[in-house]
């Protein structure tokens, strides 16, 4: 179709079905801005919101600047490159850099202020909150991420009215890897009950990991990856995978029950730039394990271990 016209996509190493019946487009609800009533009644029926064009283009470009400067002076891009283009130096390999948001206030502006405060203020209808871990994904060529429901990771509080914002940090085609949704994986909670209702912190004190997690050395029991191969999971669960040809500007955010994952890197050499960042209720219970100066995330001081 379209969409992909002669790339060969994969997830994981798995060659993607790009037929109409297993592949397709995002559908951008940009118009819907401003209302909530409408955006609500969307995601319901999605499980997702594509905000096409979302920020202004140079407020995105000015976070990715600050990124790719701290990877330049890291010696991680390839010399003699614009820094901006990232393009990877032979050799290394990048994937997931949390770190990278610390000294970034044009990140925290974009993400945590203005335009995005007031989308989220907007679809809950009341005041909101958004947690203080940033996930910044640096996913230089090759594998991306497995399936998998953003519950698993960050279901201590609230369940329901909790969403993940995903943000391309310059432009993103599909052969750079971007996000893809699986389309009607919203409606499926009670086909993927038990996979929903595990944390992938809880962990088994008399499990085989016990001992290297409480010593830190092992970080979990279990990933929390829903499926490594999205062609069959999308044959058992039906729906097609969604996404688009990203570009600076856009924000994709879903629920924590749809089912997502991201396209490898093929670019042969760049880095996709991308951010994820969670919004709720004000009110609301928090997951304590991303909020704070310091958050805990998925250290020991995370960790809920019992008798299994
Ligand atoms: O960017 C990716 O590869 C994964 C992002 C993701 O899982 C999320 O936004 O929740
Ligand atoms: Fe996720």
């Amino acid at each position: 179709m379209n969409l992909v016209e002669n790339l060969s996509l994969t997830s994981i190493g798995h060659r993607l079905d790009t037929s109409e019946e297993a592949f397709g487009e995002l559908r951008d609800s940009s118009c819907l801005a401003g209302n909530g009533e409408e955006l609500r009644v969307r995601i319901e029926e999605d499980g997702y919101l594509f905000m096409r064009g979302f920020f202004r283009r140079e407020d995105v470009m000015a976070a990715r600047a600050g990124l790719v400067e701290r990877l330049a002076a890291e010696g991680v891009l390839q010399p003699g490159t614009d820094p901006m283009e990232a393009i990877i130096k032979k050799g290394h390999d990048i994937t997931f850099r949390a770190d990278l948001t610390a000294a970034n206030a044009s990140l925290k502006r974009l993400l945590y202020s203005g335009p995005m405060m007031e989308f989220y203020r907007e679809f809950f209808g009341e005041p909101v909150r958004h947690y203080d871990f940033t996930w910044l994904r640096a996913m230089g060529p090759g594998h991306g991420t497995p399936s998998h429901c953003d519950m698993v990771y960050m279901g201590r509080g609230t369940r329901e009215k909790l969403l993940t914002a995903w943000v391309p940090l310059g432009d993103a085609p599909l052969r750079l890897g971007g996000l893809m949704i699986l389309e009607g994986s919203n409606r499926k909670q009670e086909r993927l009950r038990h996979y929903l209702e595990r944390d992938a912190d809880n962990y088994c004190t008399n499990g085989r990991y016990a001992a290297e997690i409480e010593a830190g050395t092992r970080l979990w029991e279990w990933n929390g990856t829903l499926s490594k191969d999205q062609v069959s999971l999308r044959n058992k669960l039906g729906g097609r995978w969604l996404t688009t040809n990203y570009e600076a500007g856009d924000l994709l955010t879903f629920t924590m029950h749809t089912v997502h994952a991201s396209l490898d890197n093929q670019s042969g050499d760049r880095i996709r730039f991308s951010s994820d960042s969670r919004y709720q209720p004000a009110a609301l219970p928090v997951d304590e394990r991303w909020v704070g100066e310091n958050p805990p995330a998925h250290s020991m001081a995370a960790k809920r271990g019992r008798i299994c």
